[in-house]
């Protein structure tokens, strides 16, 4: 084999700063693509760029976001991602230049990079296996049209011999456009696919926020909760609402392709649009939803402030026709709810076709763009979550989901209450020891709740100020204990005066009954 002293010897020139800097650029440009358009094909929440904004928000201690929507308004999430990305920009930059003489700093920016975006997206609350493959191919493409542009910039021993072929500058130049363009191209499909929708939930808030209700929900007074006793807060943040459903991914439909079908026994037939929805007088209700798998003592159980549109005025104007039991409402995803047609028609019920909730477009998990949602009734049977759907039929006629395998038809919320301060099997210091929870029996609320430990006397507790029958009240009160093991008990009464049940019942058919009660330990 004969090598020539001059391929030999040929040093690879550097490239220049700029070619560097371009390079690191178009790496993380195909980084954020990639990340983006697997996100929006697979799980749109999963986008690392998206993520790592959303962690910010996340993170940021509250006077620093009442700052950003003070000076921003609804503004101040594309500003939080506009600066995001011009950070990235630099970071990019700089990587590139740091990989203009070897590979691996340059390689070690983008898997740093990466794994900023994996972190981001795994402390999101609700992650699932499926939403870590976005991050994860992000670095990998982002690390391969590094080394690829390298070798084509000549920095990376990859330089081939001037003269007969293109120019190096002709092929940095053309390539460098190729990878821009798909970049561009995998931020777009990611934009559209997932993006579409995560833009259409931006724009539904931002369009929320303009809008005033026809009827406001009253605010929600000081000491309607104790959490300083152990309580949850009154409303439950969006996040950390429970989450029921048989969905494996979210449904993803936007506002604009969103339509709403009424149909069956109706004298009109109606086809809705969210703009129709919107164009409609917007109520405003406070109201606690209860899974009726639920066991006794269990989580499944969230206060929202829910913005939409009267059920029953849009039953009305459909106009129901006599002989009907049931609407069975379906959603995007197939699944179907059967409700009483006698409670959705109740004109106190207050039954809703919800678009917000708490003061923003209903999240992606809980039914965005539009759900049901009925004070008084179990979920499995009223709060059909992306509800296309409505048919006004009879029970005889249409079976349900959770009916056909066995779950009540008709599935009212149980009169019921939880301890949640002591903690079952904690340790109280010795002295005074605070017992407290929630109680709730949608609609019609809570009268009083009874506390006893050891099967003692009933105490009363102390009731939380009441927001309204459709809501879950807090309740507490105090014992004097001697050291050792106690166990506390509590039973809830109705506004009617009914106490709730004693006989235990499992959640199936119709939902869990008995007194909670729980073991604990005072040193
Ligand atoms: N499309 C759809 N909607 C659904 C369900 C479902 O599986 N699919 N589950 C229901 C059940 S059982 C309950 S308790 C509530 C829970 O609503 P949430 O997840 O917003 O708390 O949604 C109801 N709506
Ligand atoms: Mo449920």
């Amino acid at each position: 084999m004969v090598v020539t002293e001059q391929s030999r010897h040929t040093p690879h020139p550097l490239p220049g700063r700029r070619v560097a800097a371009t390079v690191g650029l178009l790496s993380v440009a195909a980084a954020v693509g990639t990340g983006h358009l697997v996100a929006g094909l697979l799980a749109p929440r999963s986008s690392p760029f998206l993520a790592v904004g959303d962690a910010v928000v996340r993170l940021s201690p509250s006077w620093l976001t009442e700052f950003a929507k003070g000076a921003f308004g609804t503004a101040d999430k594309p500003v939080l991602l506009a600066g995001t990305a011009v950070l990235l920009v630099v970071v990019a930059a700089v990587i590139g230049l740091a990989a203009r003489r070897r590979v691996l700093p340059g390689v070690v920016g983008v898997v740093g990079l990466g794994l900023a975006g994996l972190l981001a997206v795994v402390t999101a609350p609700g992650v699932g296996p499926v939403d870590l493959v976005a991050p994860l191919a992000a670095p990998v493409a982002g690390v391969a049209v590094l080394g690829w542009l390298r070798g084509l910039a000549g920095g990376a021993g990859g330089g081939r011999p001037a003269g007969g072929g293109p120019s190096r500058r002709a092929v940095l130049i053309g390539s460098s456009v190729a990878v821009g363009l798909v970049s561009v191209g995998a931020g777009l499909g990611g934009a559209l696919v997932g993006g579409g929708l995560v833009e259409s939930r931006r724009a539904v808030s931002e369009r929320l926020a303009r809008i005033r209700p026809a009827r406001a929900a009253p605010a929600i007074p000081a000491g309607a909760a104790f959490p300083e006793s152990g309580t949850p807060p009154f409303v439950t943040a969006n996040p950390d609402f429970y989450r029921v459903d048989v969905a494996l991914r979210v449904p993803a439909v936007t506002a604009e392709e969103w339509r709403l079908r009424v149909h069956g026994m109706v004298d009109d037939e109606l086809t809705l649009t969210f703009d129709d929805l919107l164009a409609r007088p917007l109520l405003e209700r406070t109201i606690t939803m209860t899974c009726v798998s639920n066991e006794v003592g269990g989580p499944y159980i969230s206060t929202a402030t829910f913005l939409g549109v009267d059920l029953r005025e849009v039953l009305r104007e459909a106009g129901v026709r006599p002989g009907a039991d049931q609407v069975l409402s379906t959603s995007t995803d197939g699944w179907t709810a059967g409700t009483p047609l006698d409670v959705l028609l109740e004109p106190e019920r207050g039954a809703l076709l919800a678009v917000g909730m708490n003061g923003e477009a209903l999240p992606p998990e809980h039914g965005f763009p539009v759900r049901m949602v009925v004070p008084g009734l179990y979920g499995f049977v009223s709060a059909t979550k992306w509800v296309v759907d409505l048919e006004v039929t009879t029970f005889a006629e249409r079976q349900a989901y959770w009916l056909q395998r066995g779950w009540g038809r008709l599935a009212p919320i149980k009169t019921q209450c939880r301890i949640d301060s002591p903690r079952g099997f904690a340790t109280a210091p010795a002295g005074r020891v605070v017992v407290a929870g929630i109680a709730w029996s949608q609609p019609v609320g809570i009268g009083g709740v009874e506390v006893r430990v050891d099967g003692g006397p009933w105490q009363g507790a102390e009731l939380a100020t009441e927001v309204g029958g459709d809501t879950w009240r807090m309740w507490r009160t105090a014992f004097d204990l001697a050291p050792g093991s106690h166990t506390v008990q509590a039973r809830a009464t109705d506004r009617d005066g009914v106490t709730q049940t004693e006989e235990r019942a499992a959640p199936i058919p119709d939902g869990a009954s008995g007194w909670p009660a729980l073991i604990f330990t005072v040193s």
